[in-house]
């Protein structure tokens, strides 16, 4: 069987003009389609006679008429498509090419939105069959039901037009350890490249899966999953088979790679043992246990950056997105990772419900006296399946159920997505001049310059700073 996966072009985002987000979007770098290549790999593992090829658009730089010649040339049996809500559009038209050329190429969709959306997705016409939660395991059973001409609308996590009706069960997989690595070499693994890390090429990791808490604003069905963690030795492997591919930079894109100390003691000793002598990035909670003894280990390591979601300089607003972080804590880690050699990453959020002007500009002064290595700021927008949002339409805040609408009808962007309260003009300006404030300083620049980077790094944040100050 000739399988494809394709990860669709970034052409028509579901906001119609948001322009900050997007232009630090296109110079932030290219990541691996990690999911993609978890499925792609555990099938490759478990099923013989089937030709695998993965095409990653953003990436590539491909447009949907490459896709289509491709598809001629390759003729593919099955194609499998990522959906991410916020780029549905191009998707659709993925799966649009692939019938209109030939009608008889399966489509399977997986991906972040079919966690929320599954059931507004089968509808679409050309569309077979939605993977419905973590992939691999049902990607695989629905391949080899195929191939043996069994009915796939018995495999669970599978929704079909036939099947779509049934009580379906997002689907996980409960020991990750039983998953196979992705196979970087299925992609041109030398071609991605991350803004912020020390050099390039780098990859990137998922080390555990799910997430305990339950911020307001998040839609990540990550929220609801139990957390499951790859085994420190497990990671490690994982690691050894990247640096064998000569990649030396990773960023750990787990929800809370943190969460359990032991685990990363376990792993930071395991790395400092084998000498592997590569550079990570990983994500946190500023309320994790991290200590000065650990995170000396986790920078001996090779810890090179810690990213934190820090969101607001509020207090009240701390409560209102159930995140309860304390802001004298978040100081203190701030400056123990400082003090260790370790870079600190926050991410901040402006316009949160009820947040008054004065507080955003008290969240862009905290960020600045944090003195943090980067500080991205977005606009809030309530996501679809949030509480904030799920809330906000029941209170008749947000009039009408936008993103459903959205989701059925990609064509219409949505104009309206921040938090209706507030003014769009003052957010936006706001939000300019919070990049503007934290990145344009002379000690921030200073800072930026003696920063340990390779010098190609350095060259790129410097030609993307002044393109994105003069746009
Ligand atoms: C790393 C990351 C990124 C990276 C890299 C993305 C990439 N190339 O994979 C960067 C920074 C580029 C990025 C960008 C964006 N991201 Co992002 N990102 C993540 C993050 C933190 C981890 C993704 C990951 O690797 N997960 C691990 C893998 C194993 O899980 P997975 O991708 O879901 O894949 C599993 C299943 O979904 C399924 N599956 C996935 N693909 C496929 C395909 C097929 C055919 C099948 C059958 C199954 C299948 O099986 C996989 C294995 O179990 C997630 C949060 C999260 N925890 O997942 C957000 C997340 C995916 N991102 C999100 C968003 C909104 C975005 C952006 C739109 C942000 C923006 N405004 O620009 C862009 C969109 C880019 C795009 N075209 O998709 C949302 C998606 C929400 C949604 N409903 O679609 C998430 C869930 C975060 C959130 N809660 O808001 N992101
Ligand atoms: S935003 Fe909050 S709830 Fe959502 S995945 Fe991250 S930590 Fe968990």
């Amino acid at each position: 069987m000739k399988i494809l996966f394709i990860f669709p072009p970034k052409k028509e985002w579901a906001f119609k003009d948001i322009k900050l987000h997007k232009k630090i979007d296109e110079e932030s770098g290219n990541y691996p389609p990690l999911g993609i290549l978890y499925v792609a790999s555990f099938l490759e593992k478990n099923i013989s006679n089937c030709e695998i090829k993965i095409l990653d658009a953003p990436t590539e730089n491909l447009d949907f008429e490459f896709i289509r010649q491709y598809i001629k040339n390759f003729s593919p049996d099955l194609v499998g498509i990522y959906f991410c809500t916020e780029y549905l559009k191009d998707a659709l038209r993925v799966t649009d090419i692939l019938k209109n050329e030939n009608k008889k190429i399966i489509t399977v969709v997986g991906g972040p939105h079919l966690h929320i959306y599954p059931l507004e997705t089968i509808e679409y016409p050309n569309i077979d069959f939605v993977v419905y939660g973590e992939g691999e395991i049902v990607f695989y059973k629905l391949v080899e039901t195929l191939i043996h001409n069994k009915d796939p609308n018995q495999v669970e996590g599978i929704i079909s037009k036939i099947n779509r009706n049934k009580d379906h069960k997002i689907q996980f997989v409960a020991n990750l350890d039983e998953l196979v690595f992705p196979n970087r070499k299925l992609l041109d693994y030398k071609k991605y490249r991350s803004f912020i890390t020390y050099d390039n090429p780098i990859t990137t990791m998922i080390t555990s899966r799910g997430c305990a808490y339950n911020c307001y604003y998040c839609n990540s069905i990550e929220r609801a999953k139990r957390v499951r963690f790859h085994s420190p030795e497990y990671v490690v492997k994982e690691i050894e088979s990247i640096v064998k591919l000569g990649i030396k930079d990773i960023i750990f894109f787990d929800e809370n790679f943190t969460f359990n100390i032991d685990r990363v003691e376990a792993i930071c000793d395991l790395l400092i043992e084998k000498k592997l002598n590569i550079r990570w990035h990983c994500r946190s909670r500023a309320d994790m246990k991290l200590d000065k003894r650990i995170l000396r280990k986790m920078k001996e390591a090779g810890c090179r950056m810690i990213q934190f979601g820090i969101e607001t300089a509020t207090p009240r607003l701390q409560k209102i997105i159930n995140k309860h972080l304390d802001l004298e804590r978040v100081k203190k880690v701030i400056k123990l990772c400082k003090e260790v050699g370790i870079l600190t990453y926050g991410n901040f959020m402006l316009g949160l419900p009820t947040e008054t002007p004065k507080e955003m500009l008290n969240t862009i002064d905290f960020a600045i006296k944090l003195n943090l290595d980067y500080a991205p700021f977005g606009i809030f927008n309530p996501l679809p399946k949030s509480v904030f949002y799920e809330k906000a339409i029941k209170e008749g805040i947000i009039n009408k159920d936008y993103w459903l609408e959205y989701v059925r009808n990609p064509d219409k962007p949505i104009s309206n997505y921040w938090w209706p309260l507030h003014n769009k003009e003052i957010l936006n300006r706001i939000n300019y001049l919070a990049f503007r404030k934290f990145y344009f300083r002379v000690k921030y620049i200073l800072k930026a310059l003696f920063r340990k980077q390779s010098f190609a790094q350095k060259f790129w944040q410097a030609k993307s700073a002044l393109k994105l100050f003069f746009s």
